[in-house]
């Protein structure tokens, strides 16, 4: 058997649902593309990204010196949602959050079979997934794992964008696969499904200031006022881009560390997440994608989510996180308090919290906050 074969063979093993090879040139293209994204503010404030990290992820060989080829590699996770309980408030956690962190689950996969081509097929070899320095989807392109979508996410065949990817280069010369002649067609629907605009109308292009995934993940920040009714009952990432997606739409097959153990990993109840320190945070969502979005960038996503989808049952909570340690959740408890008494009336209690807190609050954002959700309670429903 030769050396791609083996490989194959191996991946095949651990467990991958898709392997293909790409020559490791330059990807020129996508060089441009992130690096005008960065110039124009659309990368948002992603600051490990900068324009020397998207010189050498789009430079395999400066990833791994002499390397000649890049094998990429997928699992699939299309889960579907188990039942939503009925009851009190909940959230949404993406998909692929669900279960064990995705990327442990690949570095341990990745790490024996980059040892397996050292020892076993002599060439040197070095993994990444996701926050290394490699541009995966352009990469998974160019060896035609699947095609660029109108969304940015790549899309396999059978799978849609329902794939994780990783990569290994390696020194080994081995032979590419063919980019796949695919497009989207005149199929719009990711466009039209994103509820905050973030895809350009003719797709293609991505703006990170504008979408859910960047906001209740990367973002340690607040989310922009203007956004946060658009969030729905999202709390770490967004899928809506991918389930209005046709294609593999109908392959629910999922590895199985990916499906979530219970509701509560896919929809989990608002409330009782505000009352979450530190280590209580770190213990609920160990092995969890969901640790990076930090304690307090977390609750603050939480707090959007009861803004949004709450009613006057999550008052007390929300009161309660009007005194957390952290500015950023205070100030976003607020706003849900302001939302809440609007739309299910209880003006009462909420307005009640937010002056007795007005009053005490030191913090200028939060009293921004606390006044304008004030604001929005005197002017009424609407
Ligand atoms: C930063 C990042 C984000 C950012 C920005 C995403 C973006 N679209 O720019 C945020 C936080 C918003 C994000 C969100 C998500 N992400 Co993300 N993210 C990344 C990361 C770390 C880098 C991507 C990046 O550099 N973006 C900058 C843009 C400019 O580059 P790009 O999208 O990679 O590639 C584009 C350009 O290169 C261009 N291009 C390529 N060749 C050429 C040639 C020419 C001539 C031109 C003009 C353009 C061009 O087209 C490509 C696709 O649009 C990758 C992992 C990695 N190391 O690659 C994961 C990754 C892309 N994310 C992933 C996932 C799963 C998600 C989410 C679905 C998570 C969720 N459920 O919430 C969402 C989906 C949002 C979306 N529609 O893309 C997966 C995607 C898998 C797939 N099937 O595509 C990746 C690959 C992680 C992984 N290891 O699996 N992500
Ligand atoms: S992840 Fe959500 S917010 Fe981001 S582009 Fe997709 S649909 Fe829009
Ligand atoms: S929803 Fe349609 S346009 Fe968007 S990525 Fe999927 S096929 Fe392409």
């Amino acid at each position: 058997m030769d050396a791609r074969g083996r490989i194959e063979e191996l991946t095949g093993e651990a467990g991958f649902d898709l392997v293909r090879f790409a020559d490791a040139g330059t990807l020129e293209g996508a060089r441009e593309a992130a690096l005008a994204a960065r110039e124009a503010g659309r990368l948002a404030d992603l600051h490990w990204m900068t324009d020397e990290w998207i010189e050498r992820a789009t430079e395999p060989a400066a990833f791994l010196a002499g390397a000649k080829t890049v094998v990429l590699l997928a699992i699939t996770g299309h889960a579907p949602d188990p039942e939503r309980p009925a009851g009190r408030a909940r959230g949404r956690v993406a998909r692929y959050a669900r279960g064990r962190d995705y990327h442990r689950l690949f570095e341990s996969k990745l790490r024996r079979l980059a040892r397996a081509i050292r020892e076993e097929l002599g060439g040197e070899a070095r993994a990444t997934v996701d926050y290394g320095p490699l541009l995966e989807r352009p990469l998974a392109a160019r060896a035609g794992l699947g095609w660029l979508g109108k969304s940015t996410m790549l899309l396999a065949p059978g799978f849609g964008p329902w794939v994780l990817l990783g990569a290994i280069a390696t020194t080994l010369e081995l032979a590419p696969d063919v980019p796949l002649r695919k497009t989207c067609g005149s199929c719009t629907r990711c466009i039209v499904a994103c509820p905050t605009d973030a895809i350009a109308p003719d797709g293609g292009v991505l703006d990170s200031r504008l979408c859910i995934s960047y906001h209740t993940i990367e973002s340690r920040e607040a989310i922009p006022r203007e956004l946060r009714a658009k969030f729905g009952d999202w709390i770490f990432g967004c899928d809506d881009c991918l389930d209005s997606c046709p294609v593999g739409s109908a392959n629910e097959a999922s590895h199985p560390d990916l499906a979530p153990p219970g509701p509560d990993d896919a929809f989990p109840p608002l409330a009782e997440l505000l009352a979450l320190d530190e280590a209580a945070f770190r213990e609920r969502f160990r092995g969890r994608a969901v640790q990076r979005a930090t304690r307090d960038g977390f609750l603050r996503n939480v707090c959007v989510a009861l803004g949004n989808v709450g009613t006057a049952e999550d008052v007390p909570a929300l009161t309660e996180a009007l005194g957390d340690g952290a500015a950023l959740v205070r100030g976003h408890a607020a706003w849900a308090l302001g939302e809440i008494a609007r739309r299910h009336g209880g003006e009462g209690a909420a307005a009640g919290a937010l002056a007795a807190r007005l009053g005490v609050e030191e913090e200028a954002w939060v009293r921004e906050e606390i006044e304008a959700a004030l604001a929005t309670i005197e002017a009424g429903p609407g």
